[in-house]
């Protein structure tokens, strides 16, 4: 197999990805820490690294350049033994992941969390409304192979720790061929 190739990775990478608030930088770090697998933060680096168009008034983030933030992670991805986690998935490209797992939150709870960080108004229903109709879930089954999406509940902590676990037990089953 030629080096670099995606069969030569030694350790899987994992796109988490669901709805502000369902806890995907969480369960990200804790998978991090236990499996030893690289934690990439999309909005953290978009913003350290000015991978954006500037800033949206109206919903109140940058504007990501898909374009630099793919062109930016594109070597490190080809390493494998990364966890990345942002709130949309369809621009990456599909060679790059081996599970995508899309965080789940029933609405009560997630309305709780998000209120707490000081969300409201349009930002606040508009993130309730993406959760209600599982717009990551149909995007990440529409970006990826049936078989690599994920979809796992993630309400109360005890979810997040069976989610860490139930994660780092599939990267030490991992084989690159599989
Ligand atoms: P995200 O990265 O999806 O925006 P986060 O990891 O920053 O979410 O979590 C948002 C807040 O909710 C944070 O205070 C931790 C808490 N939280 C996340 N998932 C949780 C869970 N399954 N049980 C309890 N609290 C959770």
């Amino acid at each position: 197999m030629a080096p670099g190739s995606s069969s030569s990775r030694k350790k899987p990478n994992i796109l988490v990805t669901g709805t502000p608030g369902t806890g995907k930088t969480t369960t990200s770090s804790l998978l991090s820490d236990a499996a030893e697998l690289r934690q990439i933060n999309i909005g953290d680096i978009v913003k350290e690294k000015n991978l954006h168009d500037g800033w949206d008034d109206e919903l109140e983030c940058h504007i990501i350049n898909e374009d630099l933030v793919c062109d930016e992670l594109e070597d490190i991805m080809e390493q494998g033994g990364n966890i990345v986690d942002y709130h949309g998935c369809d621009f990456f490209p599909e060679r790059w992941f081996h599970r995508v797992v899309v965080l789940q939150t029933d609405n009560s709870v997630l309305y709780d969390r998000l209120s707490s960080r000081g969300y409201m108004g349009s930002k606040l229903t508009n993130n309730i409304e993406c959760e209600i109709f599982q717009v990551l879930l149909e995007e990440a089954r529409s970006s990826y192979p049936e078989d690599i999406v994920v979809p796992l509940v993630s309400n109360c902590v005890d979810d997040i720790s069976k989610n860490v676990t139930t994660l780092s037990d599939w990267i030490r089953s991992w084989h690159p061929t599989s």
